[in-house]
């Protein structure tokens, strides 16, 4: 979103006197803001007040954390800046773990946290919390307002370096007093952030040499991060891997940027990724990394990472270049403008060789599951709702083997389909997600592939689902476990379950308590038409799957081990 493109409510340049709390309101919707999601409290009734015939859609979620989960979906759905307000003390403290769970996806959001009375600060006074030294290290930027001067533009450059360079949270504190004093303002739009500065455009000599290496290569992939989806740059991504003629790996974040159901997608790569993208990454002789960071899940061991390969790494961010890997050919820049000019220079190689041999690995290792078993699988669940959506869901998934089973059986083709915590792992993130996600996607089905204990973290924003009629569905697949735990436990600990197992409610009687429809499945021949009623539903549906309790994910990169030393291919085989 840029600053100077969208509609100021002070369009005229009029100068007039305002409080605080009219002058949030005003920026907020200068920026384009129509939706919002938050949570009152003291200190934020001034703002409030002026939210109540404000033009902008606010979801109060149960929780504050669900509120941040939601913006931040909202953000990851729409491709806009997610908002979300939240009172001092107690409220600020419960957005912390979804600030986290957007920085560590660097997604942009805004987040609006009340404050004491600027004389009461440091005090201990009644619901104070320092809020910008608990959020600093899980925000991109933030800071406290202490003058209504100031809070315009600060406000804007809030909205700026959110969605701007790698996007990520920003956070602004807001002194109760600072929302009621009064100013003037003038309409003006100015910001000042000397030394925030973004390169967009790539060093034209290190996008040719990058080029030169691919043209070079026999041996190439692309190895694909969310930023290519925060950068709005799938089609650029497409054209420049059909000219080149690359196989294309994408992380978690990255699914969705790659039709993965074109012959070149070699799915996701990592501790659950394909055996054939792993492969493929340990025998190749340039990695062309675009908007990824070498996140540990997808590296393994670091050392043995990609041994015989040259490595290019396309990032807006600079930090992140040889941050966790050498890099060989870096190129700071915006994914959209760079991947353009490369097109440009790149040229197409047939590379039999190397392209027969992946499709050896596809033949021999593709994702599987014994589906011949009588209860239900967990796979079979995810696989069902993939058949029966044709692919077209937006997806969220809480965190563990649902969110690794959602990624490896849902087929992916467009950007912002797919909506899962990667960096951080938060569950509890799947339900808020999805209901962030149909606030910004109305006319889409959104589907929560679920965990039983991810669930059961947020479960309480049913309620908001159901108030606002939002239609989503919710997948658990319930196998009674902290199943990717208790896989560890299984693996590398005897069998030994310390503390993976506890009692869960009946979700079909809590979704009912709470106004949505709820179903219980425990009949591996009754799943197609459960999933059939939950997509038919017109209220938020809630659909239990007894599944299989202890199914695992494979295959798997044990921790520290590289990426070809993957656990459980011998039971792929054997399925194929
Ligand atoms: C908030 C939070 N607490 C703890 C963890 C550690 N953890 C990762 S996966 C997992 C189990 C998830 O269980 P469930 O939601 O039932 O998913 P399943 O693996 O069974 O599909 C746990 C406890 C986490 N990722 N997030
Ligand atoms: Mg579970």
């Amino acid at each position: 979103m840029s600053p100077k493109s969208s509609s100021s409510a002070d369009s005229a340049g009029k100068s007039s006197i305002k409080a605080g709390s009219q002058i949030i309101v005003d920026t907020l919707i200068e920026q384009g803001v129509d939706t919002m999601f938050g949570y009152t409290g003291g200190v934020v009734l001034p703002l409030f007040d002026k939210l109540y015939d404000a033009p902008i859609r606010f979801i109060v979620p149960r929780h504050e954390q669900g509120g941040c989960h939601m913006a931040d979906a909202y953000a990851r759905a729409s491709g806009k800046v997610g908002v979300v307000v939240a009172t001092s003390g107690p409220g600020a403290c419960n957005l912390v773990t979804g600030l986290a769970t957007a920085m560590m996806d660097s997604i942009p959001l805004v987040a609006l946290t009340g404050q004491v009375r600027t004389e009461l600060i440091g005090n201990d006074a009644f619901q104070e919390a320092d809020t910008t030294g608990i959020t600093r290290p899980v925000t991109k930027y933030n800071c406290i307002v202490k003058d209504v001067k100031d809070l315009a533009r600060t406000v804007r450059e809030a909205f700026h370096i959110a969605s701007t360079g790698r996007q990520g949270p920003v956070l602004i504190d807001l002194p109760v007093d600072i929302e009621v004093a009064k100013c003037r303002t003038d309409g003006s739009k100015e910001m000042e952030l000397p030394g925030y500065r973004i390169r967009t455009k790539g060093h034209s000599k290190q996008i040719s040499t990058a080029a030169k290496a691919i043209n070079k290569s026999e041996r190439p992939i692309l190895y694909v991060g969310g930023g290519v989806i925060s950068a709005n740059a799938t089609e650029e991504l497409r054209a420049f891997a059909e000219k080149a003629h690359l196989p294309v790996t994408m992380t978690l974040l990255g699914l969705g940027s790659y039709d993965q159901n074109r012959p070149e997608s070699l799915d996701m790569l990592g501790m659950h990724g394909s055996a054939y993208a792993n492969y493929a990454v340990q025998e190749c002789d340039l990695l062309i990394a675009v908007g990824a960071r070498f996140d540990d899940r997808v590296t393994g061991k670091v050392k043995t990472f990609a041994p015989n390969a040259k490595i290019i790494h396309l990032d807006i961010d600079p930090a992140s270049i040889s941050k966790n890997v050498r890099v060989d050919i870096p190129v700071v820049g915006d994914a959209k403008v760079v991947l353009g000019e490369l097109t440009k220079e790149v040229e197409y190689r047939e590379r039999e060789d190397w392209f027969k041999k992946i499709a050896g690995w596809k033949k021999k290792f593709p994702f599987r599951y014994d589906n011949n078993s009588s209860t239900i699988k967990p796979q079979y669940v995810v696989e069902e709702v993939y058949h029966q959506t044709g692919g077209k869901a937006i997806i969220t998934t809480g965190v563990g083997q649902n969110q690794m089973w959602a990624a490896q059986f849902y087929k992916f083709s467009r950007a912002r389909q797919f909506i899962s915590s990667g960096g951080l792992g938060t569950m509890g993130f799947g339900l808020p997600a999805a209901i962030g996600a149909q606030v910004a996607r109305p006319d889409e089905t959104v589907v929560d592939i679920d965990g039983d204990h991810s669930f059961n973290m947020t479960m309480t924003e049913l309620s908001t689902a159901v108030e606002h009629k939002l239609p989503i569905k919710v997948c658990i697949l319930n196998n009674g476990y902290m199943g990717m735990v208790r896989q560890w436990q299984e693996l590398f600990y005897g069998k030994r379950y310390s503390k993976t197992y506890l009692a869960n409610p009946d979700y079909a009687t809590v979704a009912e308590a709470l106004g949505a429809v709820g179903i219980t499945v425990d009949k591996k021949s009754d799943v197609p038409k459960a999933v059939k009623k939950m997509l038919a539903s017109k209220k938020p549906c809630v659909v239990d799957f007894r599944v299989e309790r202890e199914e695992n994910v494979w295959p798997m990169v044990p921790a520290g081990k590289s990426i070809d030393e993957m656990d459980g291919l011998d039971i792929l085989e054997r399925l194929v």
